[in-house]
């Protein structure tokens, strides 16, 4: 008689281990809960690192911080409840942002759903409008093909972030062992990279051909997709100047030449405006041309030029200007394409007045880096940084002072992701762990956040975790004891009407001190590099809380408040 075939099993718990492993998942973030604890078992035996964070907020923050620097999927996990409530904010980010980055919340049982079950609430309902894609698992035979799923979703096309619950017994649950596959080039992005319509790239090298000005308007899809040469080649080919979005910084060497800076009404200047307003044609490229980048869609001024969009995403082109030529595809197929389509031409145009905007806006900037106020002047702190980091380091910055002074101000030098600010919903206290999961991804660098005190107070948690983990990342902190952003608006726009905004000091260097981490506060604007510096070349997490001018007090504010 034939003995029955054993099908080798895992648990559900083991399989989800396993599937995260062959998508090549070294880390994960997070925090433990009642419904998580079979997985947690899996971890103590397997050779994924857990990052144990201070919420769970944070640990997504901190794999968006590793996806970006790694280019590799980052993953977080949480409990049920709660767990599923604070990882949100992360996700949400990670997924307008356009970065893969994989949530897991356990879940309650599957058998004891609809019984007023503590922690239970609608996990799919939740994650569905903020995911790219997202999953509750009803049986633990799922679990290998929507892991499957949830990778391929978050690094093809747009990539995005997923949500999957697991509930506690689908992870005590059998899972057949063959069925436990995967291809390893969905665990990094953009896999699966599509072309563009050969068509579109003939109309857009037409176009391209009949121009006398154009500018490329980069955003964040150039780095996503690593498509910093083609974009240098294509920009070089017609000498034309290439600006960028906040997140566009690292598309281009922002020492060369033909580098712009950033556009926008957080941290453009009037300066790279002008050279936008002065082209006869516009390539945007992995851009959306949202409210930020465009001044509220003022510049380009709609029909002033003409405007080729280059996007990974179909909905993108034409979204916010009548676009001449749509050129949907992989940022770094689309511009090799143009390269092809352009071979021979090799134009050399005037590029004085890109040189002079740059000199102008530079100029004002050191005069007002070199003063000697205090408070001390946010350019002052930039220009500090700036002197003293290695070109290679990892810049993250919060909105608030930090990211239009740091998008204006600091040259990235080099390409590829060196600087990088939470832009999709700029909540703010996204920089420190950010960093952190930017200083788990790339260690051999120093990674450096800049907070206000705003964002200081929603995220000094997760000090404890840099400590824990002795992570040589430096902290700074724009210290005003404001939303200034906010009443810099209560100021422009009504009337200095200053209404629940300010806050009282804190003095952040002792609040770090007391987590373990080495600080400074610095009042004296003669004692700022020497303070950085010290933090800087340190080996263990540092502190350096600098006492600041608020934007409402600024005299040049770098960038315009726009709602
Ligand atoms: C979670 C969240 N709540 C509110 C806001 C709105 N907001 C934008 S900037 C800002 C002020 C930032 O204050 P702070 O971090 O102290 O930096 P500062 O502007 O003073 O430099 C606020 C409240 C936000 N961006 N995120």
């Amino acid at each position: 008689m034939n003995k029955p075939v054993e099908m080798a099993t895992l648990t559900g718990a083991e399989a989800v281990v396993e599937m995260l492993r062959a998508h090549g998942v070294e880390v994960v973030f997070g925090l433990c809960g009642d419904t998580s604890l079979p997985l947690y078992d899996v971890f103590y035996s397997s050779k994924i690192r857990h990052v144990l964070t201070r919420d769970e907020r944070h640990a997504a923050y901190m794999a968006d911080g590793y996806a970006r620097v790694t280019g590799k999927v980052g993953v977080c996990e949480g409990p049920s409840g709660g767990g599923a409530t604070y990882i949100l904010p992360g996700l949400v980010e990670a997924n307008e942002s356009s970065i893969p980055v994989l949530a897991i919340n356990t879940d309650v049982s599957v058998s004891s759903r609809g019984r007023f079950t503590l922690t239970e609430l609608d996990q799919k309902s939740l994650f569905k409008p903020l995911t790219k894609w997202n999953a509750v698992l009803d049986r633990p035979a799922d679990i290998p093909r929507t892991f499957r799923k949830a990778f391929e979703e978050m690094t093809t096309g747009r990539p995005g972030a997923a949500h999957i619950a697991l509930p506690f017994d689908v992870q005590n649950g059998p899972v057949d062992r063959s069925d436990v596959y995967a291809d390893p080039t969905l665990g990094s992005f953009p896999s699966r990279r599509t072309g563009p319509d050969a068509f579109f790239v003939e109309l857009a090298a037409k176009l391209i051909r009949s121009s006398k000005s154009p500018v490329f308007v980069v955003g964040g899809g150039v780095v996503l997709s690593r498509a910093e040469t083609e974009l240098a080649e294509l920009a070089e080919k017609l000498s034309a100047p290439v600006a960028t979005t906040i997140s566009g910084k690292g598309s281009i060497d922002e020492r060369c030449a033909l580098s712009v800076g950033v556009v926008g009404s957080n941290g453009g200047t009037p300066e790279t405006r002008a050279i936008v307003d002065a082209a006869d044609l516009v390539i945007f490229v992995g851009c959306r041309a949202g409210s930020v980048t465009t001044e509220r869609w003022r510049h380009p001024a709609p029909g002033a030029a003409r405007i080729i969009h280059i996007d990974v995403d179909p909905a993108v082109p034409g979204a916010n200007y009548k676009v001449d030529v749509p050129l949907i595809g992989d940022a770094k197929l689309c511009l090799s394409a143009l390269n092809e389509a352009l071979e021979g031409v090799n134009r050399s145009a005037d590029l004085s007045h890109v040189d002079q905007a740059k000199r102008d806006k530079f100029e004002k900037f050191e005069q007002l880096a070199a003063s000697g106020e205090t408070p001390i002047r946010p350019e002052r702190v930039v220009s500090a940084l700036d002197s003293l980091l290695d070109k290679d380091s990892i810049l993250v910055a919060d909105p608030g002072t930090p990211c239009p002074y740091f998008s204006a101000y600091h040259v990235v030098k080099g390409t590829g992701r060196r600087y990088f600010s939470n832009r999709a919903h700029g909540a703010l206290g996204y920089a420190l762990a950010a960093a952190i999961g930017a200083h788990i991804g790339r260690p051999a660098v120093k990674t450096v956040a800049v907070m206000g005190d705003g964002s200081f107070g929603m995220c000094v948690g997760e000090l404890e975790t840099a400590v824990r983990l002795k992570l040589p990342i430096t902290f700074v902190v724009i210290s005003n004891a404001v939303y200034g952003w906010i009443k810099a608006g209560q100021k422009t726009g009504y009337g200095q009407r200053y209404f629940s905004v300010d806050f009282g000091a804190t003095d952040h260097a002792k609040v770090a001190e007391a987590f373990g981490v080495r600080s400074w506060k610095v009042t004296d604007p003669s004692r700022l590099q020497d303070a950085l510096k010290q933090a800087l070349n340190s080996k263990e997490p540092t502190l350096v809380d600098i006492v600041c001018q608020p934007l409402h007090e600024a005299k040049a504010p770098v960038s315009e408040w726009v709602a």
